[in-house]
């Protein structure tokens, strides 16, 4: 039976109390409570202090460029559909840099799950304005505050009717491992963005100003109402809702591709004689 303790325990180099700690530990668990060995899993990120997390859990990982880690990820699960495919990445990386590939992938609807570390900063690079730092968000890099509006990628991603919807905060760890839990378990592109503080560079979104904002979803919530979802999505005052907020059943991207009708690529014998007849032809 596969423990957290397969999943290894590595020195990191992140500051004491960040937020990525929590999310480290929920990722484990919610592989664990998964019944996932680790040579079932793949973790792939791109760059940044969230983009370091992979680095600290023993499973395959691919650490690639800034804002390229759906990519990598979608060729990865057509590649071989039995892996499980987790994209771990920060909220500049994924919504900046990466941003077209997010729409790509929610539109493509590849089983995969990308946890999204949204400390609303660029942690790494020491401080400067995220696509989610809100307005009077004062940096180094912005002294007199941000000026670009701020990306909702929740609403975002209930509006194009992504399957899986969710956010979640680092501070509340059982329910965020839940949250994975059911992203792993979705057949289909699933998003949690989480909330986590970096204790470093953003002084505003605090691990208090989130704990006290967030707060669950009432039991009696139904996340397959795309209106109420699109309103809850929304939501960013004196109430931050934390939890499962759309649901779309819909076909995923390797169920209706036909190149993977004869099964994964990965098993599939290559014929070597064509492939260099191929490989001639471009010469
Ligand atoms: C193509 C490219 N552009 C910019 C950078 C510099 N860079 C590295 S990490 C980063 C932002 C990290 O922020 P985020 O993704 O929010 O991760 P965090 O460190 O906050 O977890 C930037 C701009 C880079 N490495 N490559
Ligand atoms: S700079 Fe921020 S995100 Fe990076 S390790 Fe430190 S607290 Fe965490
Ligand atoms: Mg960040």
């Amino acid at each position: 039976m596969v423990t957290v303790d397969d999943y290894g325990t590595y020195q990191t180099a992140w500051c004491p109390g960040c937020g990525n700690f929590p999310i480290l530990k929920a990722v484990k668990q919610a592989l664990v409570a998964s019944a996932l060995m680790p040579h079932q899993v793949l973790l792939v990120s791109g760059i940044g202090q969230a983009a370091k997390a992979p680095h600290y859990i023993n499973a395959n990982i691919f650490n690639g460029l800034h804002g390229r880690a759906l990519p990598v990820a979608t060729g990865s699960k057509l590649a071989n559909p039995e892996l499980t495919v987790v994209v771990e990445s920060g909220d500049g990386c994924i919504y900046a840099e990466g941003g077209n590939h997010l729409l790509a992938a929610i539109r493509r609807n590849v089983d995969l799950t990308l946890l999204v570390h949204n400390n609303q900063v660029y942690g790494l690079t020491k401080g400067q304005a995220s696509p989610t730092s809100e307005g009077d968000f004062v940096t180094k890099a912005q002294p007199r505050g941000v000026t670009s509006y701020p990306f909702n990628a929740v609403a975002v991603a209930v509006a194009m009717q992504a399957g899986f919807v969710a956010r979640g905060f680092s501070g509340m760890i059982d329910h965020l491992q839940t949250l994975i839990q059911q992203a792993i378990a979705h057949h289909g592109f699933s998003l949690v963005d989480i909330l986590q503080p970096c204790v470093s560079f953003n002084k505003m979104n605090t691990f208090a100003w989130y704990k006290q904002r967030c707060q669950d979803l009432p039991s009696d919530y139904d996340p397959t109402d795309f209106e109420a979802a699109m309103k809850v999505a929304r939501e960013w005052e004196e109430r931050i809702p934390v939890g499962l907020i759309y649901r779309n059943e819909r076909t995923a991207f390797e169920d209706r591709f036909p190149a993977l009708d004869r099964g994964p690529l990965v098993g599939q014998e290559v014929d070597l004689e064509k492939l260099k007849e191929t490989m001639e032809e471009y010469r």
